[in-house]
């Protein structure tokens, strides 16, 4: 073990992970990404840009390559911070493949059937003509999460339930073949986890379904994020004040409130006798503000492309030395003879 490894190994091990399958947007930067940049001040943070998970879902080849790309400069923009946290792409690590063969035989056809993620993807597809890949990916997730032993996992409130499903595998294969694994928890923030579609309250703001005036994404000029602002549906009613009758405008003024630090009471007494029009106006000026540096960042990283690539390398290489370790112990622990 190296000097560095030693010392970091006092520290709590987080692992998430974003898929490059679209344009990042609001509800991935206000219930993931922020999350990834704060828990390095208390975790050793591994981060990953899981393109294998974004290919159950076909992909545009061209379209796959940048926005692989553009997830890590996301990453790196939003204070991730290469120094302290490894970023690395899945595909570049072999080991989570293996150890999500290796898992498939201890999870149930069940537990995935049940996935609240897949009944949504496949809603309204035939059953014959639905990949494996997206019946399986929560066992993919499982590995990338067991295989680095992380005891934290931060995601939005979306993903709950496949971190769950993560828990119960790892249990399972620990007592049937002997301690291998970390139980890892689920973080999830209660503000942002769970950002709604600026279109329909009733939707989580996804990258993947929805028109594109359903989310802002990380790099939308100030003008399309006063734009979709603007347009962004609200509930009846005049006042600015929200409620479990106006999922639209609290919606709007949770965003307002993490962005700003205000808190709910704060801005909903500066707007009293106001009306949708002044809030949607300042709204959109602290979500300008609030992603201009971040833009700002992402630019540079994309006009010195090596950065990233050096990064990316760096970090598969770490990520691989820890990955092997388990993977090791687990084909012990199930009778796999090493390869001499
Ligand atoms: P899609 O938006 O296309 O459904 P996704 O955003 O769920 O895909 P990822 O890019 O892998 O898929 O998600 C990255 C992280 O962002 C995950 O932790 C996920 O839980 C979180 N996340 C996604 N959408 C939201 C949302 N609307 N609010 C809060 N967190 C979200
Ligand atoms: N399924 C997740 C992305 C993901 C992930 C992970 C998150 C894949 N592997 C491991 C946390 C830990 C999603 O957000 N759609």
């Amino acid at each position: 073990m190296s000097g560095q490894e030693e010392i970091s190994a006092r520290r709590p091990r987080v692992f998430s992970g974003s898929q490059p399958s679209g344009t990042l947007h609001l509800g991935n930067y206000l219930g993931a990404i922020r999350n990834y940049v704060a828990m390095q001040e208390t975790h050793d943070c591994i981060y990953c840009v899981v393109d294998l998970h974004a290919i159950t879902v076909r992909q545009v080849r061209a379209d796959l390559r940048r926005n692989t790309i553009d997830v890590a400069n996301a990453y790196l923009a939003a204070g991730v911070d290469p120094e302290r946290s490894i970023v690395f792409i899945q595909s570049h690590v072999p080991a989570h493949t293996e150890l999500m063969w290796i898992l498939n035989t201890i999870t149930y056809m069940g537990e995935l059937r049940r996935m609240t993620q897949f009944k949504d993807k496949t809603a309204g597809a035939e059953g014959e003509s639905i990949g494996v890949g997206l019946f399986d990916y929560p066992v993919l997730m499982a590995a990338d999460i067991l295989l680095y032993r992380a005891d934290a996992v931060p995601v939005g409130e979306d993903q709950k339930q496949h971190v769950e499903l993560t828990r119960d595998v790892a249990e399972r294969f620990n007592h049937a073949f002997g301690k291998a694994f970390v139980v890892p928890d689920p973080i999830i923030r209660t503000e942002g986890g769970r950002v709604m579609s600026l279109d329909d309250p009733a939707k989580k703001m996804s990258k993947s379904a929805g028109s594109e005036n359903s989310y802002i994404a990380l790099m939308d000029a100030p003008d399309v994020i006063r734009r979709k602002i603007r347009r962004a549906v609200t509930d009846s009613g005049t006042e600015v004040r929200g409620g479990p009758e106006k999922p639209a405008l609290t919606n709007l003024l949770d965003i307002y409130s993490i962005l700003s630090g205000a808190t709910i009471g704060e801005i909903e007494r500066r707007y009293e006798g106001k009306g949708y029009a002044d809030f949607k106006a300042d709204l959109a000026e602290v979500v300008v503000e609030a992603l201009a540096p971040i833009q700002t960042r992402i630019r540079e990283l994309e006009a010195d492309k090596s950065y990233t690539l050096e990064v990316l390398k760096t970090g598969a290489e770490r990520a691989e030395a820890i990955a092997e370790r388990t993977l090791a112990k687990v084909r012990e622990r199930v009778g796999l003879v090493p390869r001499p």
